[in-house]
């Protein structure tokens, strides 16, 4: 079971959705207030979050659809690598599902997000589709990063989607970057835009996340430093890599608060309050998600050995996030049990259709191999870098001719 120094949140159950107005509640009323009580703890605030989400049915749909396709998606390339059609590095996200979906739905789209190499569902939610994701990782030229990135490198600038990073941490720093560049471009007197840098526990004692926090708030960035805590790092249990476990307090200083990663609702509310605190200028904050992930840390770690089975098989049966948002969806009379089941078969089709218009993509031209390895400006002949930018000395640097 789990380790003596894992805490409340994750231990407890999630509960079945509490309807706070429960009149009339399988009547036309299209939108439902849930009580999330017991789903934060916080850390430098006076108080926290609401602890009541308000959603309606259109907005509880989709979540529920948008998890459910990442679960099979992410289900979909264990059995393809299973298979031998997806090679390299594969870091699944199954379990984790709300984490990201309440993330996405707090946000806005022009704010900025940067990941580990755990990253398929977020590109998915960044303007990627089950086909430009798997077909990524199946090598082909239409894959979200040109069938050259593969599963930790996916990206899409256009987007604010900057990675997927396969050096442990190395995107937190990016992340702090980001917000600088949001406050630098802020217009006076209106709510900044954010950035949110997503990472382990395994990577939340590194320095360089320090370095990048202490900047931050002496700055006053609007970056939210966002711990998905599942409680390994690879095979190592937080009790075992770090010398202390509420990492929302790790900031110091800087404020924080634990989220119930479980539950989409929580973390959308939950993703609503930092977004308000630290784009109203306030600095950064950072959010713990309390969450799990139901396979090894990649596909090469059968994910039995540091952990047991019953400990996989309670987080499953007590904690899932999809089940949660199902029962969410019925105890609201959003949906029945028979549409609920009508929807996940159409969505295990969507997800086979778009396996099959990916595996019939072509590889890259051979040519591809040398392209998008600089940027624009770097490229011989094109110096539209700025004059005062010391750049390399091309004659040196490049050893073909391009
Ligand atoms: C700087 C660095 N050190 C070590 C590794 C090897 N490594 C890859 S993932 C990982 C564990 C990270 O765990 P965590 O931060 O909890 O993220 P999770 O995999 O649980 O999402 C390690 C040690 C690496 N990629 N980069
Ligand atoms: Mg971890």
């Amino acid at each position: 079971m789990f380790s003596s120094r894992s805490n409340t949140i994750l231990r407890r159950v999630v509960s079945k959705p509490t309807m706070v107005r429960s009149a009339s509640r399988r009547a036309m009323s299209t939108s439902h207030t849930f009580d999330i009580t017991g789903s934060f703890e916080i850390h430098n605030f006076e108080s926290g979050p609401s602890e009541t989400a308000e959603v309606s049915k259109d907005q509880l749909v989709a979540m529920f659809e948008t998890m459910y396709t990442m679960r099979r998606m992410e289900i979909t390339c264990d059995n393809e690598y299973k298979a031998r059609n997806i090679r390299g590095f594969c870091h699944l996200y199954d379990g984790q599902e709300a984490v990201a979906t309440g993330i996405q739905e707090a946000l806005d789209k022009e704010d900025s997000w940067v990941t580990s190499y755990r990253c398929h569902v977020l590109s998915l939610m960044r303007g990627g589709s089950v086909a430009g994701v798997v077909g990524e990782l199946f090598g082909k030229a239409n894959g979200v990063t040109k069938g050259k990135g593969g599963s930790m490198h996916m990206y899409s600038k256009e987007h604010n989607f900057f990675g997927g990073h396969g050096i442990v941490g190395a995107q937190v720093p990016i992340g702090a970057g980001l917000a600088f560049a949001h406050k630098y471009n802020a217009k006076p007197g209106q709510p900044m835009n954010v950035a949110i840098g997503c990472y382990g526990d395994g990577a939340a004692n590194q320095g360089q996340i320090w370095e990048a926090a202490n900047m931050s708030n002496l700055w006053d960035l609007p970056m939210i430093f966002c711990i998905e805590n599942n409680h390994y790092g690879m095979g190592t249990s937080i009790d075992r890599h770090s010398s202390i476990s509420d990492y929302y307090k790790m900031g110091n200083a800087i404020p924080g608060l634990r989220i119930d990663g479980m539950n989409v609702l929580a973390v959308t509310e939950g993703m609503k309050f930092a977004k308000d605190y630290v784009g109203n200028g306030n600095g950064p904050m950072y959010v713990e998600m309390m969450t799990y992930r139901y396979h090894g840390h990649s596909m090469s770690d059968p994910g039995t050995t540091y952990r047991n089975r019953e400990e996989i098989e309670f987080t499953r049966t007590n904690r899932d996030p999809i089940e949660h948002v199902k029962s969410c969806l019925q105890e609201a009379g959003f949906m029945t049990a028979e549409e609920i089941k009508e929807t996940e078969k159409r969505i295990r089709k969507e997800v086979q259709k778009e396996v099959k218009k990916a595996k019939e993509w072509a590889v890259p031209e051979a040519n591809e191999v040398v392209e998008d390895i600089y940027a624009k400006s770097l490229t011989p002949h094109d110096s539209t870098h700025p004059p005062f930018v010391r750049m390399p000395d091309m004659a040196k640097s490049f050893k073909f001719d391009v």
